[in-house]
């Protein structure tokens, strides 16, 4: 008996250290010491037929044998845990030491960047800023406007068709010439008296070079109440570009031809280079030409829907990208467009 137990252990023993994972240390473990019939058990469930001498004997050496065994499975159960362990860090290693990849984060481009102080100032006037369709009907772009189809103003602007429907109110459907297009929606859409700014996207079948793109960004404005003039544009504009250049600016009218306005001006503002004295940029004239503008034309109120006996009110459409280059010394308007990053980082 004592011999076998001996035997047992070393065989035990072996098995154990023989085992290469979880799950056969778990049959080894079974094998001995399963309840039922574990090699062990049963000679430890045989213990009480042995004759008084021999059961404390052999009683205390199958304990020291279980003891053995049981802190071999322990201890090889436990060199397969950390080995698992090992594994699990060394593939989620992560180097604490290696130097952060730094996340490159985008900015605002220079025309939206513009566009939103422009937007800014105007809404502290009290200008509601609008929105209106990239893709236009010639209606919109042109007859409300005051433009028919034989005038030749229509030769003013180059224009874009988009091949598709022929509307017998509306016409052909155009990429938008200019920003004008919207005053006729909002005079539909919200009656008088209005005070808006028009700030998008506008088209033009044009050859470009660095001062003309055929993709160009304008800025509308609007305002119909009762008893306007054009001194209110004139108050209007100083004050705005005073406030965008952070400096006193002063405007002019020169008079200026736009079919949807009477009497039309050109604005032009002082300028900001020289202080007016003259300079390369000004064409050493001390001005800088900036936008068309004009009272609303009694046709084009009508077509708004808006009673001229009861209403007048200007309406101006500047450059936004033009603006946009003079704010930041850019010599060619393409660069503005070319997604080219090298030229966008620097703003
Ligand atoms: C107009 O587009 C009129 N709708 C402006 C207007 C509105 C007048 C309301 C009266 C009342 P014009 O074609 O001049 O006008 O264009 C306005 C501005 O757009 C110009 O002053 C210029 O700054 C800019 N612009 C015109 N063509 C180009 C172009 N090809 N590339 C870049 N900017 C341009």
């Amino acid at each position: 008996m004592e011999q076998s137990l001996k035997n047992l252990e070393q065989e035990g023993l072996k098995a154990i250290h023989g085992c290469t994972s979880i799950e056969t240390l778990r049959e080894v473990e079974l094998e001995y010491f399963g309840r039922k019939d574990g090699k062990l058990t049963n000679i430890m469930k045989g213990l009480k037929d042995l004759s008084n001498e021999e059961k404390p004997k052999i009683g205390q050496l199958s304990n020291a044998v279980k003891g053995v065994l049981e802190k071999a499975l322990a201890a090889k159960l436990q060199a397969f845990e950390n080995e698992k362990l090992q594994k699990e860090l060394s593939s989620d290693f992560f180097d604490t030491t290696i130097p952060g990849k730094a996340r490159t984060v985008g900015h605002i481009h220079p025309i939206a960047q513009v566009q939103e102080e422009v937007e800014r100032i105007f809404s502290q006037m009290g200008f509601a800023v609008m929105d209106g369709p990239e893709i236009e009907s010639e209606y919109y772009n042109f007859e409300g406007l005051n433009i028919p189809a034989d005038h030749p103003a229509r030769d003013m602007q180059d224009t874009f068709f988009v091949a598709g429907k022929n509307d017998e109110k509306y016409g052909r459907m155009v990429l938008r010439t200019h920003t004008s297009p919207v005053q006729v929606r909002t005079m539909e859409k919200y009656g008088a008296p209005l005070r808006v700014i028009v700030p998008g996207r506008v088209f033009r079948y044009e050859a470009t070079d660095a001062s003309h793109d055929s993709t160009f960004n304008q800025v509308e404005g609007l305002l119909i109440d009762k008893d306007i003039s054009l001194s209110h544009l004139k108050g209007v504009m100083a004050e705005f570009l005073t406030r965008l250049f952070g400096k006193p600016v002063k405007v002019r009218f020169r008079p200026g031809y736009f079919p949807f306005v009477e009497p039309g001006v050109e604005l032009d503002f002082s300028c900001l280079l020289c202080a007016g004295k003259g300079c390369r940029v000004c064409k050493h004239s001390g001005w800088v030409e900036f936008m068309g503008a004009g009272m609303v034309h009694e046709n084009v109120l009508k077509a708004g829907g808006i009673d001229s006996k009861k209403y007048q009110g200007w309406a101006f459409g500047f450059g936004l990208t033009r603006l946009v280059m003079m704010r930041y010394g850019i010599d060619d308007i393409r660069l503005l467009t070319s997604g080219e990053l090298r030229f966008l980082r620097q703003f």
